[in-house]
């Protein structure tokens, strides 16, 4: 099997999960900063009865892992190494917004951010890996919620705009793949994170994610949707040759009908379009689509549009879609389930062969991958680029210091198998990149110990670790696949 010549090879980080310095040369907290795990059910804000709105409010009982994270902020050159001995032609990361613009709504950037972006930037070009980076990877600066409520404002949109020109005239030339919003069709049931909405007078304080009303939500989908524009419209004025693409979690297009009762096949045909095809028809075709304007109308809602923008939207579409697939689902519409950890959702799928191990137990189905890569280019005809995929383990290191974790390359080489597969359907794919090549905190769970690595940290939940970087044999393995751009496999 041989992949496309110029095929991106690599792994994927965030600023959040690896960076730490969490305060760092004049960085303020982002919403991630304040959550152990976007899973958590305490969002790190408190209601404050007297000034009536959130502050932020840390338990001091808890371990905020992300704080430290894995110290790239200080290691980077060395990380960047590794990923460079495997390899790699290209090493997705974030910029943390908030180095940029601490608070979000200034009028000047932070030169300190600024100049560790530059370094960053600098060493990926010189080890010969491309740049991909997330302007925006559940990393909205943590005063634009309490301030402003997040993306339901509009003047979001031009503290947004204000930052992506500092960071498109900085990086002019040298970042070629830019990615808008990490994840943000996860925004309706993860609104403070992934949606950066947050409604600031809600009728329960203590709830603050239960809270986020519905028109709240989809006032922020819209001004996201046209932020979306701006970003695709100013990287093209400033920058001609870089390109901007969306960046959606699609395991959720794999969202089957748990069985052929018309019901369940329409069941999991809506929870795709709502889960993902939402937004990925907004950012794509450049218009709201006729099912979201029905749950509107549904609703007795219309957000505050207008026809400049719309017309933006339409005129400033991504020209490649990048995703995230871990796993798939089923739909019945007679069984609900949930779960801390993101587990299995819907009925157990009998077909699938297995799980993660507990305490996640996410569903293994790399078909799944072949799937949702032909149904996102039927739909779209754009580049398709997998920017996550990936298995997170619980592993200690040996007696002699190594880790075999074959269960990972098992999952990487299947899912590789039908990347291919969708390539010979005629799907166009840039590249693949791993998440977590190195291990980081959870985005989840908020845990050291959901390990994706083909490198082990030496850190743990408690917070304690030496920090110390440890190479398992998966990363031979990875090296051997890149070098042979998939011919060994
Ligand atoms: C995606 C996020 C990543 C990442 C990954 C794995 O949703 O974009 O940030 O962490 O999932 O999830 P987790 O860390 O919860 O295992």
């Amino acid at each position: 099997m041989s992949f496309p010549k110029n095929f991106l090879w690599g792994g994927a980080v965030a600023a959040n999960q690896c960076e730490g310095a969490w305060l760092e040369d004049g960085k303020a907290p982002n919403v991630t900063d304040v959550m152990v795990g976007i899973g958590s059910k305490d969002p790190g804000i408190k209601w404050n009865k007297d000034l009536q709105k959130y502050e932020m409010c840390l338990d001091p009982k808890k371990v905020y892992l992300s704080h430290e994270a894995i110290d790239f902020y200080h290691r980077y050159e060395e990380d960047l190494e590794l990923m460079a001995g495997m390899g790699f032609n290209c090493f997705r990361t974030s910029i943390a917004w908030g180095r940029i613009f601490p608070n979000g709504d200034e009028d000047t950037p932070n030169e300190k951010g600024l100049e560790f972006y530059d370094r960053l930037i600098d060493k990926m070009l010189e080890l010969h890996m491309e740049p991909v980076i997330t302007l925006s990877h559940y990393e909205t600066p943590l005063h634009l919620l309490t301030e402003y409520g997040g993306w339901s404002d509009h003047r979001l949109i031009d503290f947004w705009k204000r930052y992506v020109t500092t960071v498109f005239q900085r990086y002019k030339g040298k970042v070629k793949y830019w990615l808008t919003f990490n994840e943000v069709n996860n925004m309706m049931h993860n609104p403070l994170v992934a949606g950066g909405v947050l409604t600031l007078h809600p009728e329960n304080p203590d709830d603050p994610i239960g809270s986020t009303t519905f028109e709240d939500k989809w006032q922020a989908y819209y001004h996201i949707c046209v932020a979306n524009a701006w970003t695709v419209k100013l990287c093209h004025d400033i920058d001609p040759q870089a390109k901007v693409g969306c960046m959606l979690t699609s395991s959720s297009v794999a969202t089957y009908p748990y069985n052929c009762n018309p019901d369940n096949v329409w069941g999991a045909y809506d929870t795709v379009r709502m889960a993902n095809f939402y937004f990925g028809d907004a950012f794509c075709f450049g218009e709201i689509p006729g099912y979201v304007q029905r749950v509107w109308r549904e609703h007795d809602f219309q957000p505050i549009m207008n026809d400049v923008e719309l017309q933006l939207m339409k005129e400033n579409t991504v020209e490649f879609f990048s995703l995230s697939y871990y796993r798939s689902s089923t739909y019945d519409q007679d069984y609900a389930n949930g779960g801390d950890t993101g587990g299995i959702t819907g009925k157990e799928n009998p077909y699938l062969e297995g799980c993660s191990p507990k305490p996640w137990s996410w569903p293994i189905d790399p078909k799944g991958i072949r799937y949702i890569l032909n149904v996102l280019y039927d739909r779209y005809h754009l580049p398709l680029f997998i920017v996550e995929n990936g298995i997170g383990l619980d592993e200690t290191l040996d007696e002699n210091g190594h880790i075999d974790d074959a269960f990972r390359m098992k999952y990487v080489e299947d899912h590789l198998h039908y990347v291919h597969e969708a390539i010979l359907d005629g799907v166009e794919v840039m590249g693949y990149l791993y998440w977590g090549p190195i291990d980081v905190v959870s985005a989840g769970t908020g845990e050291m110990r959901k390990r994706y690595g083909f490198v082990y940290v030496d850190r743990f939940n408690d917070g304690h670790g030496t920090l110390e970087r440890h190479i398992k044999n998966s990363y031979y393995r990875y090296k051997e696949i890149i070098e042979s751009n998939g011919e060994i496999l």
